[in-house]
């Protein structure tokens, strides 16, 4: 296919996951484009080499030259907008978007837009079940894992997208059906310098929207829209008319909407109260798309979670061990370790890379409900100095070491959590390595014997 020669010079930046489908929309709509990473081997290359032999590509520095001369940037959500070449661009009224904005302008059919610090992945996939089972030709994608712009496609009648806020930043108006934020707590602080910075980006999911879902129980989620948005609110008390929550009746503990039970909670495989808060969020959502109840509630019971989210991965010595490799934040590991604390104490293996968070809430928690701590990677000093002997703690410098230090700690009835607080890459690819390592190490130890 020729591309059509335009005046305009269009540059992808990024060459992983996001960059190959703005690449792949690009062309498919055949429209010039060049591509720049600033890695010298980005995973997508390979890929790339091969679909688009004649496109033009610059790995390495960034040119702030190249940049500045374009008509238009899509630039990959783990680019910093802050990178010299591109702020320059942007001084220099070059038009910066990212592959949301692209998708904006060529869906067609209704989009739920889900962003939060923590449950976005849970809450996105169950949304996408309930919808499945109620027979809508449903696309389920964005951070999840499928980019967005692959999801494309005139068979789809409802797009369901996990939105992170670095998408977010970059993106003008989202014009979802329906738009959330599930619960705002620090994050990524190193990339937007401030909870404000970081709160505004993932506000940005309500503009353009219909309707909105708010946590009734995190006041900053609640957006400024215009007074024609419909809400529909959740929360973990009482609900009001016309909102989801929970209702104590019998000795049970239900989902309702209004005064109407829904479902004991008792029948969700998920566990822990922040879970419970996804299930109220996944069914306001499915609400405002028009979704059956009955087809909503049949997913709920089938959902048994997604991998590496306080997922149990074995028993040994009278210890369950539990993988939360997902917990990559202060708020999610403190729900995890909250979670887990309902039923024995916990000995957390936390640490890696902190994006600037502050571990206070961490540590206090950990203090309360914790048995004992094991410290990895890079944040391991700071952990530690912070825990200031209040519990006891050790640092181990991989994961086998720190799950043998873990399970040398606990007592038999504990449980060992894996939840770091922390992203993953100074010691592994990704969350789902570090998750698999941990995994790896539980069944290692039980390979090796009994206590
Ligand atoms: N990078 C460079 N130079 C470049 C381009 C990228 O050094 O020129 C680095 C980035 O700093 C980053 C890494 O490469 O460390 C990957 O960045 P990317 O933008 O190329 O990532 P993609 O492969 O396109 O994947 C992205 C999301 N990744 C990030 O936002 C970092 C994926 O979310 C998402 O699934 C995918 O798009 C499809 O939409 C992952 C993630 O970690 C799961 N998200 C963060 C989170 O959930 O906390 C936001
Ligand atoms: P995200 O996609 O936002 O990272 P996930 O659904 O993948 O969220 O869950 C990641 C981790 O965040 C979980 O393992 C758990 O520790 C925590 N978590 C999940 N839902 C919530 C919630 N509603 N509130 C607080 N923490 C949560």
């Amino acid at each position: 296919m020729s591309l059509i020669a335009t005046d305009k010079l269009r540059i992808v930046i990024g060459l992983g996951a996001t960059g190959l489908s703005c690449a792949r929309f690009l062309h498919s709509r055949q429209l010039a484009f060049r591509v720049a990473d600033s890695r010298l081997n980005p995973p997508g290359l390979a890929e790339f080499q091969r679909e688009f032999p004649e496109v033009e590509l610059a790995l390495g520095d960034f040119s702030v030259e190249q940049f500045v001369a374009a008509d238009e940037l899509y630039v990959s959500p783990g680019v910093s907008l802050k990178e010299p070449a591109i702020a320059a661009a942007i001084a220099n009224g070059v038009r910066v978007s990212g592959d949301l904005d692209l998708f904006v302008q060529n869906v067609q059919g209704p989009v739920a837009a889900i962003t939060g610090s923590n449950g976005k992945s849970t809450v996105t996939t169950l949304l996408g079940e309930m919808a499945a089972k109620d027979g809508k030709r449903v696309a389920v994608g964005g951070n999840l894992g499928t980019p967005m712009l692959d999801l494309l496609s005139n068979e789809h009648q409802l797009y369901v997208l996990e939105l992170s806020s670095f998408q977010l930043e970059r993106c003008a108006k989202v014009n979802a059906e329906v738009a959330t934020v599930l619960n705002v707590s620090e994050d990524h602080i190193d990339h937007h310098g401030s909870l404000l910075a970081y709160h505004q980006a993932k506000h940005r999911v309500f503009r353009g929207c219909r309707q909105a879902v708010v946590n009734r129980d995190d006041t900053l989620t609640q957006p400024l829209v215009p007074e024609d948005v419909r809400f529909w609110r959740f929360g973990l008390a009482n609900p009001g008319r016309e909102e989801f929550g929970l209702i104590e009746k019998d000795g049970e503990t239900w989902l309702a909407f209004g005064s109407e039970l829904l479902m004991a909670c008792s029948e969700l495989h998920i566990a822990g109260q922040h879970n419970i808060a996804n299930a109220l969020a996944a069914l306001a959502l499915g609400k405002a798309l028009g979704l059956a109840m009955p087809s909503m509630l049949a997913a709920l019971k089938e959902f048994k979670g997604l991998p590496h989210r306080c997922q149990w991965v074995g028993h040994f010595g009278g210890v369950d061990f539990f993988d939360d490799s997902k917990g990559t934040n202060v708020g999610a590991a403190v729900a995890s370790l909250n979670g887990l604390a309902k039923r024995c104490r916990v000995v957390l293996i936390a640490g890696g890379q902190s994006k600037g968070a502050d571990f206070a809430a961490l540590i206090d928690t950990l203090v309360d409900v914790g048995r004992a701590a094991v410290f990895i990677g890079e944040a391991a000093d700071d952990l530690t100095e912070q825990l200031d002997e209040r519990l006891p703690s050790m640092v181990a410098d991989n994961m086998e070491s720190a799950v043998n230090a873990a399970f040398s700690m606990a007592r038999s009835g504990d449980a060992v959590l894996l939840s770091p607080a922390c992203a993953s890459f100074d010691m592994f690819k990704n969350y789902e390595h570090r998750g698999q390592c941990f995994s790896e190490s539980v069944a290692h130890l039980a390979a090796g014997g009994a206590r």
